[in-house]
């Protein structure tokens, strides 16, 4: 279905980034990417994902005024893993997710740990990046890519989050689980399923930042992965929840909104990646927070009515047909 949003551009790159790249890192890291963020005490604060040289991850916090530029980095890592207390945190912890739970008064932070067993989504809270309490391992492996809705729906919180199938022949969705305390879910079931085919996000795709609530609906951004002979291409999707009932799919876009395109992109620890964890909103100004090739960490803006505008033009339904 053509619609007059063909072929021009949602998302505009920040003309300075990458913004955050492991050389401005206070102690030594390899490479810095897929950064949760936050707006706190008037600041903008990202949980960046910093992977130092055994390969392992943690986050550290970096804040800044405007959110683009002037950002001040915690000297040493504001999270890291506690694979003593937390053996599923062996290999690190990775690509947080942030949600920000009025009524418990904290943000909540799904992320993936890593351990022999696989990756899995943990939980845990805070109410100011600086002490961390963890509610440990909420979705078995394979399981990444979770966030949380910051409201309950009829008295259960739910998580969108991207399971893959032992065999792997049905490809890897979006999910939807509920919860009764955030500790325990249930009644899982396929959100948005992977395209099949030619398709740019046929086989494997996951959530990217947190569903952001609009007079529409739920947001959604999401990745499609492409298999090439180059490798993998990650590139970005829009989909459309209802928002009384977040496992309806209203819409979700056929093309991809963005992809890998500048040199900080296209060349790195994995070349032809674009993966955010995290966006804030500013007016009608969207501020994507993405990981560009697995090394630094890039911005891009976008407006929040050009998105809706988008995705309301859309195809109805979740893509399957
Ligand atoms: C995914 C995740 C991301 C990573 C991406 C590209 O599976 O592990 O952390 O950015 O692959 O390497």
């Amino acid at each position: 279905m053509a619609n007059h949003y063909q072929f021009s551009e949602l998302f505009h790159r920040y003309d300075r980034n990458p913004i955050l790249t492991a050389n401005q890192w206070p102690y030594p890291v390899n490479s810095v990417f897929n950064a949760g963020a936050a707006k706190l005490d008037g600041e903008t604060l990202l949980l960046v994902r910093a992977e130092d040289r055994k390969g392992f991850s943690h986050l550290t916090v970096a804040r800044s005024r405007d959110g683009f530029g002037g950002w001040v980095i915690d000297r040493e890592p504001t999270f890291p893993a506690s694979p003593q207390t937390h053996p599923e945190e062996m290999y690190g912890i990775e690509d947080p997710r942030l949600t920000w739970l009025e009524e418990r008064n904290c943000w909540a932070i799904t992320y993936t740990a890593f351990s022999d067993a696989g990756p899995l989504v943990s939980l845990a809270w805070t109410e100011d990046f600086r002490t961390f309490h963890r509610l440990g391992p909420v979705m078995p492996p394979e399981d990444k890519d979770a966030a949380l809705f910051p409201v309950r729906f009829q008295d259960r919180w739910a998580m969108l989050h991207r399971p893959v199938a032992t065999l792997a022949t049905t490809g890897a969705h979006i999910w939807i689980s509920f919860s009764p305390d955030l500790k325990h879910w249930g009644d899982h079931r396929v959100l948005l399923p992977a395209r099949r085919g030619g398709w740019w996000d046929a086989r494997k795709i996951g959530l990217s930042p947190p569903p952001l609530e609009t007079p529409e609906g739920w947001l959604i951004l999401y990745h499609g992965v492409r298999t090439t002979a180059a490798g993998c291409l990650y590139r970005l999707g829009l989909a459309l929840l209802d928002r009384n009932d977040p496992t309806r799919v209203l819409r979700r876009s056929s093309q991809w909104v963005f992809g890998p395109r500048e040199t900080y992109e296209l060349e790195g620890d994995v070349p032809g990646v674009v993966f955010p964890c995290g966006w804030v909103v500013e007016d009608d100004e969207v501020r994507l927070y993405y990981g560009a090739a697995d090394s630094s960490i890039a911005l891009a803006t976008a407006s929040l009515k050009d998105l809706l505008r988008f995705v309301l033009e859309s195809p109805p339904g979740d893509g399957s047909q």
